[in-house]
C-alpha cells in the first residue's frame, strides 16, 4: 500500500510530480499556513511530512501524530524542529545544507552593501519625488573594499560570505563562532577568529550568520550593540531572535551604529513597529535564499530525503541519522 505524505506549503509542480509517483500526496495549494491544531489533522494517517521553516513540528504534534516517520525541511535551519522529541520517537528529521550556501552568501553581501551604501533609504527619497539637485553629502554612507568584515557564526554561509569580503573585496575578515576554524580554512578565506567583544569592537560591517537556538536567542541585545562603532553596519541573514529587535531599533535610532540590513525578525512576518519606521534599516522578507534554481534544489533535496526515508532508501542529509541505524 502506497504510503500517505502531506505537503505542508505550495511547492513546484515537478517536486509534486516525483513526490506522487512514490506515495498519496495530500497538498497545500491554497498555501495556507496552518496553524498547530490544523498541522496536526493534515497530519494524521501521513507517514512523512514535507514542511517548511513556518511548520513547527514539536513534541506535541509527534505526540499526536503517531503514524510520523519523517519529517523534511525544505531549509537549512532546523529551529521549527523539535529534533530531540523527533529522535526520541524515532522520527527522522532532514534539511537541506550546501545547496542555498552560495545563494545566501550572494544575498548577505548585497544587504550589507545596500545597507552601507544607503540604497533603500536613497531609492524611497527618489520616489517620493524629493530629489532636486546634487549635494556633497546627500546619503553619504560607508565604504564596502577595506573595511573589515565582521562574521558572527563561521559555518557554510559564513565562510561564503568571508571569501566573498576576502577575495572580492579587499577586506581584512574577523570571525567569532563556537568552535574555531581549522588554520587551513581560516587562510582559504582570510579570516582571523577573535572574541565576541573584539569582533564587535573592530567590526566596519557585522553580518550575523549563527543558528538560532537557545543559546544564541539575543546574542545582539542593548550590550553588544553598545559595544559597535557608531559608524558601523549590522546585517542579519540568519534567523529572527539571534537579535534583539526592539534593541537594534533603538540603537539605530539614536545612530549608536549607523545602520542594519535585515532579512529576518523576531516574530516574522510581523516586524517590529520601530523597525518599520526607521531610515536607515533595508528589510527583506526572508529571501536570501530566493532564487529559481536555489529554491529549485531545497524543494528536491527535500523531497529526496523524503522519497529515501520512506522506501528503504539512504535520505542524503538528515539530521538524526541515528533513527535509521535503529530501524
Ligand atoms: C528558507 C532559510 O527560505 O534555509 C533556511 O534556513 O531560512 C531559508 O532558506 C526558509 O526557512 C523556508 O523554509
Amino acid at each position: 500500500m502506497r504510503k500517505h505524505v502531506l505537503v505542508a506549503r505550495r511547492v513546484f509542480d515537478s517536486v509534486t510530480t516525483r513526490l506522487a509517483a512514490h506515495f498519496e500526496v495530500e497538498g497545500n495549494a491554497e498555501d495556507r499556513v496552518f496553524s498547530k491544531v490544523e498541522l496536526i489533522a493534515k497530519l494524521q494517517g501521513k507517514a512523512g511530512a514535507f514542511i517548511t521553516g513556518s511548520e513547527r513540528i514539536d513534541a506535541e504534534v509527534l505526540a499526536a501524530c503517531p503514524e510520523l516517520r519523517a519529517v523534511c525541511n525544505m531549509a537549512v535551519g532546523y529551529n521549527n524542529i523539535d529534533l530531540a522529541a523527533c529522535t526520541a520517537r524515532g522520527v527522522l528529521a532532514t534539511n537541506t545544507p550546501d545547496v542555498l550556501t552560495e545563494t545566501t552568501a550572494d544575498f548577505g553581501f548585497a544587504l550589507m552593501m545596500a545597507t552601507a551604501r544607503r540604497m533603500a533609504e536613497s531609492e524611497h527619497f527618489l520616489r517620493r519625488g524629493e530629489w532636486t539637485k546634487w549635494s556633497v553629502d546627500m546619503f553619504i554612507g560607508s565604504d564596502i573594499h577595506g573595511a573589515t568584515l565582521a562574521i558572527l557564526g563561521m559555518g557554510r554561509i559564513g565562510r561564503a560570505i568571508a571569501r566573498r569580503g576576502h577575495l572580492g573585496f579587499g577586506m581584512p575578515v574577523i570571525y567569532h563562532n563556537r568552535s574555531r576554524l581549522a588554520p587551513e580554512l581560516e587562510a582559504e578565506v582570510g579570516a582571523r577568529y577573535v572574541s565576541k567583544d573584539e569582533l564587535l569592537k573592530q567590526a566596519d560591517h557585522l553580518v550575523i550568520v549563527l543558528p538560532y537556538s537557545a543559546e544564541s536567542h539575543h546574542s545582539i541585545g542593548a550590550a553588544e550593540l553598545a559595544l559597535m562603532k557608531p559608524e558601523a553596519t549590522l546585517t542579519n541573514v540568519a534567523r529572527g531572535g539571534i537579535v534583539d529587535d526592539a534593541a537594534l531599533a533603538e540603537a539605530l535610532r539614536e545612530r549608536r551604529i549607523a545602520a542594519a540590513g535585515l532579512d529576518v525578525f523576531e516574530g516574522e512576518p510581523r516586524v517590529h513597529p520601530d523597525l518599520l519606521s526607521l531610515p536607515n534599516v533595508v528589510l527583506t522578507p526572508h529571501i536570501a535564499s530566493a532564487t529559481v534554481k536555489t529554491r529549485l534544489a531545497m524543494a528536491d533535496l527535500a523531497a529526496d530525503n523524503l522519497i529515501a526515508a520512506l522506501t528503504g532508501g539512504v535520505p542524503p542529509t538528515p539530521l538524526n541519522p541515528e533513527v535509521l541505524a535503529a530501524r
